[in-house]
């Protein structure tokens, strides 16, 4: 990645202004990934803003420098766009054709929609991408306060290192992490530890819903809006929830439905990366990664146990070593 370094710095140095984009349903990678580079960027003497199309950020990452001024709309204009942990131009959520945009990312479905393309899928965070870019620059150094967000960043997308594709290479980069000063159990604390009183009296109703498919291999659970409403919890308060949908010792795919605004919003969790439910989300148009992945469908158009059903269907021929 660092053969980008030159390419990516003379782009900055055309531009006094930096917006850089994080991704829409924000998870603590895009989140931390665009504070990290916010900080060396302001360093190396920018002005930075960091974007998020939405008003809700994930309050797990709150404790990072620079989370509290992140905007929800665009406010530089003619600035160098840089987005984090995007898959495509519509993960942006804001206009950006015809602009000039760095694409930072590791999804391995990127569609390199940028004027310049940092796309490395072996890194198991976008955070990881832009560490390897910078990593021994004169330029755009990076200190603690940057490295305590690519941490951040890696720690949520690797699930706590259990996702197959952290390797000794990880180990070797979390390594350099620490060196750098990061308090990794403070970032493990604030980052896995404190769930809203919402969130836990949702996940007792979305324990509720759980059945079990394909000889218990599968695990669908449904969050009604109805059963957000009598948590008192927002679309926020759902987050950690899918990551209880493949804890069963029996199960080895997951998938959470959550009713939002019109919308069944769909995510997959993989416990073991071969069952890969990134092309699950693909066929129903959405994206992600082997792991964890997620698509959305109108809520309108369809009704849950159909969608549940037609997802069993796919799943089935997922686990059976077929094409989705
Ligand atoms: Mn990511």
């Amino acid at each position: 990645m660092y053969r980008y370094h030159d390419a990516f710095k003379l782009m900055v140095q055309r531009h006094t202004h930096i917006s850089i984009v994080t991704h829409i349903n924000p998870d603590p990678d895009t989140i931390g990934t665009a504070l990290g580079l916010a900080h060396i960027l302001k360093r190396y003497g920018k002005s930075v803003e960091v974007v998020n199309a939405s008003k809700d950020l994930p309050y797990r990452v709150d404790f990072l420098q620079g989370y509290h001024a992140i905007k929800n709309q665009m406010h530089y204009g003619n600035a160098l766009i840089i987005a984090c942990d995007c898959g495509d131009v519509q993960q942006c959520g804001f206009d950006v054709a015809g602009r000039e945009l760095v694409n930072i990312d590791h999804h391995f479905v990127n569609k390199n929609f940028g004027t310049l393309n940092i796309v490395n899928p072996d890194a198991v965070s976008a955070s990881q991408t832009l560490f390897e870019l910078f990593e021994g620059s004169e330029d755009f150094v990076i200190d603690k306060i940057a490295a305590t967000a690519f941490y951040a960043a890696l720690l949520s997308d690797t699930k706590n290192f259990t996702t197959n594709n952290v390797t000794s290479a990880t180990f070797a980069w979390v390594q350099k992490l620490l060196d750098y000063g990061v308090d990794h159990a403070h970032v493990s604390q604030n980052l896995n530890r404190r769930n809203s009183l919402a969130s836990v009296r949702l996940m007792a109703l979305a324990l509720n819903s759980l059945r079990l498919h394909l000889d218990a291999t599968v695990a669908t659970m449904v969050i009604t809006q109805a059963s957000c409403e009598a948590a008192g919890a927002s679309l926020l308060d759902t987050h950690p929830i899918s990551h209880l949908s493949d804890t069963l010792a029996t199960t080895l795919i997951g998938v959470t439905i959550i009713e939002h605004n019109n919308l069944y919003k769909v995510s997959l969790r993989s416990k073991f990366a071969y069952h890969n439910v990134a092309l699950i989300a693909a066929a129903f148009g959405g994206g992600g990664h082997k792991s964890a992945a997620g698509f959305r469908v109108d809520s309108q158009s369809v009704a849950v146990e159909q969608l549940i059903e037609d997802i069993i269907t796919k799943l089935k021929k997922v686990l059976q070593g077929e094409e989705a």
